[in-house]
């Protein structure tokens, strides 16, 4: 597959690659050098209408193709996928600037996540109760939801579409894939390869261009029954106030402030690597990772000091470089962002003890070096905001309590860490801090493609993604009655 190397790429729709109806086209760039990717269709309401009416089409035969014989499509996009994970890699990589072994724990969360949910082929569990009659026989069955838009974000270009693409089609629905503007040459190459897969026409496109054009026409469209969203709070409330509108299923996956406790009786050296790997890992553009390190007094000179020390070492540059921990930040836009965060926080009496600046590397890329805060309050912008970049601050709390009280001082609740010795803090903070997902002495990152994801509060709405779970989303449940008399 020469994924690398191509320059034109089309839409997919209908079984067919296609330009944009009105021939438009916007180039993708690496965040590395400004080398450009390739040049793909700026989509419009035209694209969306045809996209639909496949899907719409395409779905009366899939959704009687037997749940076990769909799951075998999706073992064979996992297999094709595998074979080409080197060069999605690769394309990852030069495309948004994640580090090569990140970029291939993406990929490689795809391939897992396909072949999971080709065996939920299997698993399509329904239930039966005893009616209160005597001839009356009751089973309540999950049925596909229909024609089902997926619009996803640039942080995990392969994983994330590959969460919504493949419960979707498992469960019978058709889909519509939208991917965030910035990664269309990932989403290409995933395309390319379900394409491969035995899809039959229409059940998957690819259409690709501006949200604001044709993710808006996709979730007000009449005929786009359900819309999963990962993607900013702006956006996520939009969405899902005009699928309330249209009575569309909605679920969305959206921002994090996500908080990292350290306290005094913690292993310093694990507390130390955990939050790195939180904060800055994966350029800190994560929803899962740390930007709010709660620190208690008794530990706080000491994880302040170990900290700079370990962020010192890291190697910020050349993503595809052996070496490299971070990579450039994604795009320009979001590089002033990071920096205009920055100077908010040194604004607002936070102190910088490190990075923060852009850095020079051979090419011109968009790197910067990971900053950290200290004297930060849980009340500044810097603490609030979801900054979406390698800037973390450390908040200093008096004891347990504080920092369980500050970790839940916050509009979002996605994912949460406590580095402790002590089970019963431990205990305590999985019960009572307002996150959908906890993790103890480990990363706030790093959840399975097999377990709920999702989170509380501003972070998320609707069902939960991934694993079993997926079935909320993409199914309705059908009870029926049967007298076999
Ligand atoms: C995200 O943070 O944007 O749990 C998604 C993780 C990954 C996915 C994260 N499986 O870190």
């Amino acid at each position: 597959m020469a994924i690398l190397g191509a320059k034109k790429f089309q839409n997919y729709i209908d079984g067919e690659w296609v330009d944009a109806a009105s021939g438009g086209t916007f180039e993708s760039t690496s965040p590395a050098n400004g080398e450009t990717i390739g040049v793909f269709p700026k989509s419009g309401l035209e694209d969306v209408d045809h996209a639909v009416a496949a899907a719409k089409a395409a779905y009366e035969e899939w959704r009687l193709v037997p749940a076990p014989k769909r799951g075998e499509v999706l073992f064979r996009f996992a297999q094709l996928l595998a074979e080409h994970k080197d060069d999605v890699t690769e394309l990852m990589t030069h495309e948004m600037g994640k580090v090569r072994a990140e970029a291939a724990g993406d990929v490689q969360e795809a391939i897992d996540m396909a072949f999971y949910m080709g065996g939920e082929g299997r698993r399509l569990f329904g239930q039966t109760t005893p009616s209160e009659l005597r001839d009356k026989f009751q089973m309540s069955v999950r049925m596909p939801v229909g024609v089902v838009g997926a619009i996803t974000p640039w942080n995990f270009p392969i994983a994330i579409p590959a969460w919504k693409v493949a419960p979707a089609l498992a469960y019978g629905n058709c889909v519509i894939l939208k991917p965030a503007d910035l990664v269309p040459g990932s989403a290409w190459a995933l395309a390319e390869i379900i394409a491969r897969s035995g899809i039959p026409a229409g059940a998957f496109s690819l259409v690709m261009g501006r949200g604001s054009v044709i993710g808006d026409a996709l979730v007000r469209h009449s005929g786009v029954h359900a819309i999963s969203f990962t993607g900013s709070v702006d956006v996520g409330r939009r969405i899902a106030e005009a699928c309330v509108q249209g009575q569309k299923k909605v679920q969305l996956e959206m921002g994090g402030k996500n908080p990292q406790v350290v306290l005094d009786d913690a292993d310093l050296g694990k507390a130390v690597e955990l939050s790195v790997q939180s904060a800055f890992y994966a350029t800190g553009q994560r929803c899962t990772a740390a930007s709010r390190l709660i620190v208690t007094e008794g530990i706080y000179p000491k994880f302040v000091e170990a900290i700079k020390t370990r962020m010192a070492k890291l190697t910020v540059g050349d993503a595809l470089a052996a070496g490299t921990d971070i990579g450039p930040v994604s795009s320009q836009s979001q590089l002033e962002q990071d920096l205009s965060y920055i100077e908010i926080g040194q604004k607002e009496g936070a102190t910088l003890v490190a990075g923060g600046e852009r850095l020079k590397r051979a090419t011109e890329g968009f790197y910067m070096a990971p900053a950290l805060f200290t004297d930060a309050a849980v009340s500044m912008r810097i603490n609030r905001e979801e900054i979406f970049g390698p800037v973390a601050s450390v908040i200093r709390v008096k004891d347990y309590d504080a920092a369980l009280a500050t970790a839940n001082d916050t509009a979002f609740g996605l994912s949460a860490g406590i580095a402790t010795t002590s089970l019963k803090h431990a205990t305590h903070f999985k019960r009572h801090c307002q996150a959908g997902m906890v993790m103890v002495n480990l990363p706030t990152a790093g959840v399975d493609y097999h377990v709920p994801f999702g989170g509380r509060k501003g972070s998320s709405y609707g069902p939960r993604e991934q694993g079993r779970y997926a079935q909320e989303f993409f199914t309705v449940v059908k009870t029926t009655y049967t007298d076999p008399n």
